[in-house]
């Protein structure tokens, strides 16, 4: 099996192209023959394998609660329809038995974290949980060199597939090197095998494919320009990843383009993982 996230439907990406991407991630899993779960909380339940009507509610339906680890239990108490980050989606697919997660991207330390405290509780949950989480990277909208730093000091391995670097979301290098580089998926399988017995989960980022990424000078102007509009505007907390995910999408189709391209390219990657896991 393999756990997908739904954030990314919900807050990641514009309609239609969040139920789109949603679909497809599924159906690419199904081809490279695991099974997949898209994670949720509806109707006061954890939801592990949302079916279309809730892809649907989750991609459609406008305040849809962002849930990452704080969030889980007050959605499940107040019967809130919930679209889980990487953090809670880990959580909740660990208590469901299932080791293998895919997403575009990880939280991480954000830029300006010395003065805002902004670290996703992405990386504590997976520092925590035994799954195997496969990005493309974390956003150009964290700082990479810290998150990487905050990745280390939780125990958390760090894999990069074809690649010295680690890679930044839609971009496929971000100038910092990745802990470890492993092109063979049955080293993967390997080290992933390890690392979960320390009952604690490890990352592996898998560029986005060459034809599908951006121009980081092209990615850092878009981004410079959606962190100045979330300045002016005062947006902080939770709500900074998806308003600048929303900001960068309209000022560059690519970009969304990329993203959607690197989800499905992750999640068919965590399906031949998976299916050589269980093997
Ligand atoms: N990065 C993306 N798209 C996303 C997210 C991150 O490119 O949709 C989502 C993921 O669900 C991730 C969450 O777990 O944002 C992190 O949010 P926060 O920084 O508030 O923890
Ligand atoms: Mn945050």
């Amino acid at each position: 099996m393999v756990a997908l996230e739904s954030t990314v439907i919900a807050h990641g990406l514009p309609r239609p192209a969040n139920l789109e991407a949603a679909r497809a991630c599924e159906a690419a899993v199904r081809t490279a023959g695991a099974t997949p779960a898209t994670i949720a909380i509806a109707a006061s339940e954890l939801v592990v394998g949302a079916d279309e009507a809730l892809l649907r509610a989750l991609a459609d339906t406008p305040k849809v609660r962002k849930v990452s680890t704080r969030d889980i239990a007050p959605a499940l108490a107040l019967g809130e329809l919930g679209a889980t980050t990487v953090a809670a989606s880990v959580e909740i697919a660990s208590l469901a038995g299932i080791s293998v997660f895919a997403t575009g991207g990880i939280g991480g330390v954000h830029r300006g974290a010395e003065r805002t405290d902004d670290v996703s509780a992405d990386l504590l949950a997976i520092s925590r949980y035994p799954v195997v989480v496969i990005c493309a990277g974390a956003k150009l909208i964290l700082d990479i060199p810290r998150t990487l730093e905050r990745l280390e000091s939780l125990g958390v391995p760090v894999v990069t597939v074809g690649s010295d670097e680690f890679p930044a979301f839609t971009v496929r290098s971000s100038g910092h090197r990745s802990p470890y580089r492993v092109d063979d998926p049955a080293r993967i399988v390997a080290i992933a095998r390890l690392r979960l017995s320390q009952r604690g989960g490890i990352v592996v980022a898998l560029p986005v494919e060459e034809r599908e990424a951006l121009d980081p000078r092209d990615a850092e102007r878009a981004l410079a320009a959606a962190e100045a509009e979330a300045a002016r505007l005062g947006i902080g907390g939770g709500d900074v990843t998806p308003f600048l995910l929303r900001e960068i999408a309209e000022r560059d189709a690519r970009a969304v383009r990329a993203n959607v391209a690197l989800l499905v390219a992750n999640a068919r990657f965590a399906a031949t993982i998976a299916v050589a896991m269980t093997s």
